[in-house]
């Protein structure tokens, strides 16, 4: 297909509930839509990089430029049959997954609609629900985070993570375990910790968590292998992945026993499936992290983890949980009776933008052809 034309759609959204980790607290939450045409068809993608370089170097401003000035000019106007062609046109580009990322998944929603087939059967995916998770933020008390648990709970999430930073850790989390004792209980890091607090990630051990996120620095595959020696809970790699050759490192090195897949955050489906491949191989377990994205990244991750090596519950939560009003439709809910959420089954990702609300929620707007 010829890709005809690429809009880039900044918009910016309320969050229903402030969202605190270690590195900052999201009231606002921007993303980049890109939407791709061809032969009367448009795929979308979503760029979840944040204002700030909290989460990692990308922001939506390098992502913009990244985008307009290096990603689309290849590809606009060219023939594309296959989403490899573009993630090859990419390689030339040092960085920036998630500005790839957003443009390779528009393509790969194009091209799934233009077969008229669900992204996840692109995909080889194995299931018609996903399991998930609902991620906490940090809480002004101990109280109010078990309060907040419990809600979601009664709400039927069968797994929860909670984000920790150092002065936040064994108190809360032992307060949920003692309110929830057989939950699926797990904590988030978001780097926030060093080496030097390992004796600190012993004393999880009796809490049984899942794993424990992330906890060192955010490109230090090397001391998260000292830690995962020491420590019987699992360590799973959140920012440290970003690219095949990060998961290779931290197979062969131990570094985690299981990893957090962002396709955002490796540069796109592309990568995500030979990650996912490697790590089947290699006898980690995946499960999909979140971003919180819109409907459109939400629905593309949904359909990634319909492939076989997502075995546990992903942070993809329910449309409500995130805003008010959603661009994409229709909203997504929580099954209660087994935590899941039914994937798309239309074309491509399998919601439909809309307009109207984009235009709503829009900063800033260029389109190439
Ligand atoms: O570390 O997983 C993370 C949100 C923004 C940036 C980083 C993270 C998160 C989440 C939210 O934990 C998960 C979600 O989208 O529900
Ligand atoms: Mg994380």
């Amino acid at each position: 297909m010829k890709i005809e034309r690429v809009e880039l759609h900044h918009v910016s959204q309320q969050l229903v509930a402030p969202f605190r980790t270690s590195f900052g607290t999201q009231i606002e939450r921007s993303c980049i839509l890109v939407a791709v045409y061809s032969e009367g068809l448009v795929g979308w993608g979503e760029c979840p990089a944040s204002i700030e370089p909290g989460y990692s170097y990308e922001t939506i401003t390098t992502a913009w430029h990244i985008l307009s000035d290096f990603l689309v000019p290849p590809v606009i106007g060219q023939e594309i049959s296959r989403p490899a062609d573009v993630a090859k046109r990419f390689n030339e580009v040092r960085g920036h997954p998630m500005a790839k990322a957003s443009l390779e998944n528009a393509v790969w929603d194009l091209l799934a609609r233009a077969e008229g087939v669900p992204l996840s059967e692109k995909l080889g995916g194995q299931r018609d629900r996903v399991e998930v998770g609902v991620s906490i933020g940090i809480q002004p008390t101990v109280q109010a985070l078990v309060d907040r648990v419990t809600e979601f709970v009664d709400k039927g999430y069968g797994r929860i993570k909670v984000k920790i930073e150092p002065g936040w850790e064994l108190e809360p989390l032992s307060a949920i375990r003692k309110q929830h004792p057989t939950i699926k209980l797990m904590a988030d890091a978001n780097s926030a910790f060093s080496l030097d607090h390992a004796g600190l990630f012993q004393q999880m051990d009796p809490l049984n968590l899942l794993m424990i996120e992330q906890p060192l620095y955010y490109d230090d595959i090397f001391d998260h292998a000292k830690l995962q020696a020491q420590v019987n809970t699992p360590i799973c790699l959140d920012e440290s992945i970003h690219s095949p050759h990060h998961a290779r490192w931290a197979i062969e090195l131990k570094a985690c026993r299981i990893i957090n897949m962002k396709v955002s955050r490796v540069g796109g489906l592309t990568h995500a499936i030979t990650i996912h491949n490697m790590c089947q191989e290699a006898g980690i377990p995946l499960w999909c992290g979140g971003m919180l994205e819109t409907g459109v990244g939400r629905a593309a991750n949904l359909h990634l983890s319909t492939m076989p090596n997502f075995k546990l519950p992903g942070d993809i939560s329910a449309t409500d949980r995130y805003y008010v009003e959603d661009v994409a439709d229709p909203p997504f809910y929580l099954n209660k009776e087994d935590s899941t959420i039914t994937v798309p089954t239309g074309p491509g990702i399998g919601v439909e933008v809309v307009m109207e609300r984009v235009k709503k929620a829009r900063v800033k707007y260029n389109e190439f052809k």
